[in-house]
């Protein structure tokens, strides 16, 4: 497959100013005609040429005209990625007929069909699927959509923009024409039409405008989608306050969909859901659900300005609306509820995602150089990291400073499509400040290897801080420069007094800071908040490290330091298990970290969800990071071995927490309500980590008396790992309880496929053979398979090979009716080079397998080629 390459990129010879689409809807046979106004683009590279180049894959071309004149075969040519013909002036109209097939669209790109509705996905390169266009994101239109469609089995239509007339046409069949005033690139086109249910509310703006929301989910949905509105409402409040920004129609529609690739999608004014992140009740979803939908809603609307009205020139500015909206999205999150466990969050996810990308063989910068296919860069990378780096500003520019770049850059390029050095040069230009070095983060890939040194002068009263950073070579990118980065540190007295807080400018590949009037040694609190996004290999002693449990006032490095504390225990027992085949032993004696965690427990002072998330262990698949070569049989074991220890030592404390988080009120989803909860579950799962069969025996009595899926999901993953009855039942009970609900019937499938039981493969297997499952639909295609591979790491590195077997023949099978999804999933064979080589060469033979496979997709073969060298 070809190469594209960023220093490639030229502007677009022609400018297409106003889109006309006309579609006549049809499950097998739908008709698209479209009216493109085309001008010659003042800024082209001279020598450009008049050949007019469109993208198109996958339909039929009933007809081509020009200025009114239908063209000759003779006059354009047709193949199976384009259309080609020779513009006649610097200004005309073309008119393009094309028939697509929805119902035969497994890909779930460009026009499709999920359950009774069509919907469309443009993003990225989708809106080639459904007419002949310059599909870029650099050309931008204002669209005027008619939709002709039954009524009976579409009584919605819908479109971006606001709704110009409905009207009934002959045969049963109605229309619905539809204008968006605002100009925009294709990726941002969306249709939907079905029969489905409305839910209706409304915001009032800043600007005392009234804004229509309405969500569309199938019919019997209606009732779950309050928290999903209620999140919209709340976002676009937020964005008022924090941004100044205003929603710029008088009407935003959301629709809910049950096939879909990704989590949601920002089209103008009519967002498109993955129907896991709408549906919503306290009996169907947990509070971590109820998070994320408040998070992706929050997100899809900030796209509608930091996305839709300023948008990307080309897809290797992916960031420049990616990294800014999750950043946006995460501080609204910080906003609603706790900032620190937000954070601590945010970097869990950093670390599981992200670090291993960019330690990996698909690492790339988070303005990637080249792809083959673009949807292979919707990643960790460009996402998270690409959010690390708008904080990293926001840090060193300070909020008002942050303000003023944000203002500029909207002031600057509404209505363009620009890049990321554009936004690095607002943020510059609105502060008076020089980024040349900081701009390296959009172009080096790699992890930052931080180590810090600190020495105390008694006498001087002084303490010398020396950091040095290092990156290691990434593929294709073997030299690496210092980067520019803020680090927040904390000095403390050993009284637990803070005797310095400061954020410093580190620039050099080793520096040294010195700190003055610090009136005895310090314990220090390195990358406060995860100031910057590095590792940090310097490990404190373990009593600092219980110091820094108990006594730091930066919330996330009092987690930071039980994680490190926690890291270095196992991490040594896993090595020391190598010996002896004893995880008890080889852990040996744990009492001080039980008692620095039970000092948190106890300590009622802290938030209850950050004294949950500081019980909780580093994963499986975090460890494996952090050995070289990562055995899974060993890590499991002596976490599990570390859980146990921990459940016997903290016991009465976990028996406490679980009865004083007992609630008698109705079931709410707040950030407080949510926290009780998770202590208490984060108990249960310590209580039933000792083995002590009473408390098997407690997670099935909160199974069957739970009265939110929170509770009820906390008591079935206890069960899920247990060789006890209750498992079976409880398992049954969910599968009848929810065998109707589509979204929830996930969890169930999940849940399996996540046991640490060894006959997990073949319930694995033998499920996708139940009548829910089937490959044709993403999220069940993730829930079984996806978290198999992704989320049981014991389970799919199986020394005899056979997970990796099964794993790659499903992405082969994938391949073949969604080669996005299956690309997605891909990752974890590349993960060869972190295990022994019995396992890395079964992975390797898989990834080979794959690569050998007849017709295989350029998505595929992108992440399985780069795997495998
Ligand atoms: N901008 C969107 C990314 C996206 C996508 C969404 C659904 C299906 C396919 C997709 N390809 C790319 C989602 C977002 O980041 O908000
Ligand atoms: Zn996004």
């Amino acid at each position: 497959p070809q190469v594209i390459r960023r220093e490639d990129y030229t502007a677009p010879a022609f400018l297409i100013e106003t889109v006309e689409l006309v579609f006549d809807l049809d499950r097998e046979a739908t008709t698209v005609t479209s009216r493109l106004s085309f001008k010659a683009n003042p800024d082209r590279a001279t020598g450009a040429g008049d050949q007019v180049v469109l993208d198109g894959e996958d339909m039929k071309l009933l007809s081509v005209a020009i200025d009114g004149t239908a063209l000759a075969a003779s006059d354009y040519q047709v193949d199976a990625t384009s259309l080609k013909f020779n513009a006649p002036s610097d200004q005309f109209v073309v008119e393009i007929q094309t028939r697509i097939s929805p119902v035969n669209n497994t890909r779930l790109e460009g026009l499709y069909v999920s359950q009774s509705a069509y919907c469309t996905q443009c993003e990225a390169e989708g809106f080639r699927r459904i007419t002949y266009f310059q599909d870029r994101p650099d050309v931008m239109a204002t669209y005027r959509v008619t939709i002709n469609a039954p009524r009976d089995s579409c009584p919605v239509l819908l479109s971006n923009g606001n709704l110009v007339s409905s009207t009934d046409l002959d045969d049963g069949r109605h229309q619905a024409v539809w204008d968006d005033p605002f100009p925009k690139p294709c990726y941002l086109f969306a249709l939907v039409a079905g029969d489905l249910a409305c839910v209706e509310d409304s915001f009032n703006t800043m600007t005392g405008r009234d804004v229509a929301l309405r969500i569309f989910v199938e019919h019997g949905n209606e009732d779950s989608c309050d928290y999903a509105m209620d999140s919209l409402k709340r976002a676009m409040k937020w964005d008022e306050d924090v941004y100044g920004l205003e929603y710029d129609l008088d009407l935003f529609n959301i629709v809910a969909v049950s096939d879909f690739n990704m989590g949601a999608m920002e089209n103008k004014s009519l967002n498109v859901f993955n129907a896991k992140y709408i549906l919503a009740k306290s009996d169907t979803a947990t509070d971590t659900d109820f998070e994320l939908i408040e998070s992706i809603v929050a997100h899809e609307y900030f796209h509608n300005w930091s996305g839709n009205r300023v948008t990307c020139r080309d897809w290797f500015q992916l960031s420049l609306k990616e990294g800014l909206t999750v950043f946006r999205d995460q501080e609204f999150s910080s906003d609603e509820r706790s900032r620190p466990v937000q954070r601590i969050k945010d970097v869990q996810r950093l670390r599981a995602g992200q670090f291993p990308e960019d330690g990996g063989p698909l690492a790339h910068p988070v303005r990637p150089d080249s792809y083959m296919e673009i949807n292979n860069f919707y990643t960790a990378t460009v996402y998270q990291k690409g959010a690390e780096v708008i904080r990293m500003m926001h840090t060193l520019l300070g909020t008002k400073g942050y303000r003023k770049g944000i203002d500029l850059y909207f002031e600057r390029h509404d209505g363009q499509a620009v890049t990321c050095d554009d936004f690095v040069r607002a943020m510059e230009d609105a502060n008076g400040v020089n980024f040349d070095q900081f701009r390296l983060w959009y172009s080096q890939s790699g992890t930052p290897n931080l180590v810090w040194n600190g020495e105390y002068d008694a006498k001087q009263q002084t303490y010398r801080l020396t950091i040095e950073q290092k990156t290691e070579p990434t593929p294709g990118q073997v030299i690496k420069s210092d980067l520019q980065m803020p680090i927040k540190i904390g000095l403390l007295g050993r009284d637990g007094d803070e005797l310095l807080a400061q954020t410093i400018d580190l620039t050099l590949g080793k520096q040294e800071f010195l700190f003055e009037d610090i009136a005895q040694e310090p314990v220090v609190s390195f990358n406060r908040d995860f100031s910057a996004p590095v590792n940090v290999g310097t490990t404190p002693s373990h009593d600092d490290l219980a110091f820094l449990m108990g006594n730091d006032t930066d919330a996330f490095n009092r987690w930071e330091a039980g994680q490190k504390y926690a890291s270095d225990l196992l991490i040594n027992a896993v090595k020391a298990f190598g010996q002896s085949g004893n995880a008890d032993e080889a852990l040996g004696d744990v009492d001080a970290f039980c008692n620095a965690l039970r000092a948190t427990l106890t300590n009622d002072d802290l938030d209850k969800a950050f004294r949950a998330q500081a019980m909780i262990l580093p994963g499986e698949a975090m460890l494996s990071e952090q050995l070289q070569p990562a055995d899974p049989e060993a890590i499991y074991q002596v976490r599990q071995a570390m859980r146990r220890k921990i459940g016997l030592s903290l016991q009465d404390e976990f028996e406490a927490a679980y009865r004083n988080n007992a609630s008698n009120d109705a079931y709410s989803p707040d950030a407080t309500s949510a926290g009780q909860r998770a202590l208490r579950s984060v108990a249960l799962s310590y209580l039933a980590a000792t083995g002590e069969s009473v408390f098997v025996d407690l997670a099935l009595e909160q199974y069957r008396t739970a009265d939110n899926m929170t509770d009820r999901m906390t008591a079935l993953m206890v069960l899920n790992d247990q060789d006890h009855p209750g498992r079976d039942e409880a398992l049954a009970d969910f599968e009848s309880r929810f065998a109707s609900n589509t979204v929830v019937i996930d969890k169930w499938f999940s849940l399996q496929a996540m046991s640490s039981r060894t006959d997990t493969l073949a319930q694995v297997k033998k499920l996708m053979d139940h009548p829910a499952f089937t490959m044709r639909n993403p999220n069940k295609v993730r829930a079984l398979v996806g978290a198999f591979a992704m989320a049981n790491q014991r389970n799919f590195h199986v020394a005899d090979g056979s997970g990796y077997r099964f794993y790659a023949d499903r992405l082969m099978e994938l391949d073949d009716l969604n080669p996005q999804v299956a690309a997605r999933l891909a990752a974890p064979l590349g993960k060869w080079r972190k295990f022994d080589e019995g396992r890395a060469a079964k992975m390797k033979a898989e990834l080979n397998r794959i690569l050998a496979k007849e017709n295989l997709s350029r998505d595929l073969y992108e992440i399985a080629s780069k795997s495998v060298a």
